[in-house]
């Protein structure tokens, strides 16, 4: 008995030793082969993180809709502001939207700025409030002042595209914008003049420019002053028209008062140039003979006096946008992050040199 004690007693002391001896378990270092398997420990289940909002190319993050991916041209709630009814552009403009919502069941809620921008910034506040509307489109009136309400509209999950004019913000505030190429416009009024009054030594130019603060106006101007130098036309006179026939009338009457010695008429859209000729007729002088006048949108009130000679180009703006800005507005509700942050519409441009017939013959085959 004894001896079997001592025995255990000499066992237990050794196996001691023996621990004492090898290196301390580092907490971390985990030995290859766990000796003893751990607890089972409650680990929290793998959370599924939610997918990234998908993000356009300009930064925009995209408030999908929860018919993704099959939202449709029906799921559309549109909250349409508008600048407000200053020309037949506009005029057309307006129609594209409605006459397509209406073909497509597209659900629009259309608000006509009477081109006030504070309207406009009501306007998308309350659109910003309103559950039912997941689309907001903006015809921007000036290229500032949306800020606070590009700001709530992401708050709140609403779709936000540009239409007709840019404006200077950054395109993380929107899906994308749909408009023209104004710059590109300019270029094309100024090589137009140019080409008008390649037989005349003089260049002298009066500007008829469109509303203060729009990008159609500010772009058209600098545009046209990159290519101007081509010929040398230089502008001795520059006043806004407020894109209409009467303001523009009385601008350039103002302007003959002040100097006869002008050979062109830099009008930013037809209502402009029409009231430029106008003031030209009733100075006695000709438009298109002794004044060369260009315009730019190209409605049919502009291929009217393309066709009767008093203007001499007109560089068409296309206002049938509606198709192209719905189509985007359901590729946002998708989540689609392909769509540009730019997308330019396609145009061309008229001169009177086509001839009455062949323009008669364009003219019959559009729609504003
Ligand atoms: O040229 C003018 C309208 O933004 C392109 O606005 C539009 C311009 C157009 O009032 O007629």
């Amino acid at each position: 008995m004894f001896r079997l004690k001592t025995i255990v007693f000499l066992v237990v002391v050794a196996a001691m030793a023996l621990t004492a001896c090898a290196p301390a378990a580092q907490p971390t270092a985990v030995s290859a082969v766990p000796t003893t398997a751990p607890a089972p420990t409650t680990a929290p289940a793998p959370t599924t993180a939610a997918p990234a909002a998908p993000t356009t190319s300009g930064g925009y993050v995209i408030p999908v809709a929860k018919c993704a991916p099959n939202c449709t041209l029906k799921d559309l709630t549109v909250g349409f502001i508008q600048t407000g009814s200053e020309s037949g552009w506009r005029a057309a403009n307006t129609s594209s939207f409605k006459d397509t919502a209406t073909q497509e069941g597209v659900t629009l809620k259309f608000y006509d700025a009477q081109n006030k921008i504070e309207n406009q910034v009501s306007a998308f506040h309350q659109f910003n409030q309103d559950p039912s509307v997941n689309v907001i489109v903006l015809a921007a009136l000036d290229v500032t002042g949306y800020d606070d309400v590009l700001k709530e509209a992401a708050a709140d999950g609403k779709v936000v595209i540009l239409e007709d004019r840019r404006i200077d913000a950054a395109p993380t505030n929107f899906y994308t914008y749909i408009g023209s190429d104004f710059i590109n416009e300019g270029h094309e009024g100024a090589a137009a003049m140019c080409d008008l009054l390649k037989n005349s030594t003089k260049k002298n130019v009066v500007e008829i420019s469109g509303a203060v603060g729009a990008s159609a106006a500010i772009d058209r101007a600098k545009g046209f002053r990159e290519k101007m130098g081509a010929c040398g036309i230089t502008i001795t006179q520059s006043q806004t028209g407020n894109w209409a026939v009467p303001d523009s009338k009385a601008v350039m009457a103002a302007f003959l008062k002040q100097s006869t010695d002008i050979q062109g008429v830099f009008a930013h859209n037809d209502e402009e140039a029409i009231g430029a000729i106008q003031a030209i007729q009733e100075a006695g002088l000709t438009p298109g003979k002794d004044i060369q006048v260009i315009g730019f949108d190209a409605t049919a009130d502009g291929f009217k006096y393309l066709i009767s000679g008093q203007m001499g180009a007109d560089i068409e703006c296309n206002p049938l946008l509606a198709p192209q800005v719905y189509d985007a507005a359901v590729k946002a509700l998708n989540g689609d992050a392909t769509v540009p942050t730019w997308v330019p519409s396609k145009e061309g441009e008229f001169f009177a040199v086509q001839g009455a017939d062949a323009l008669n013959a364009i003219l019959a085959t559009r729609k504003y």
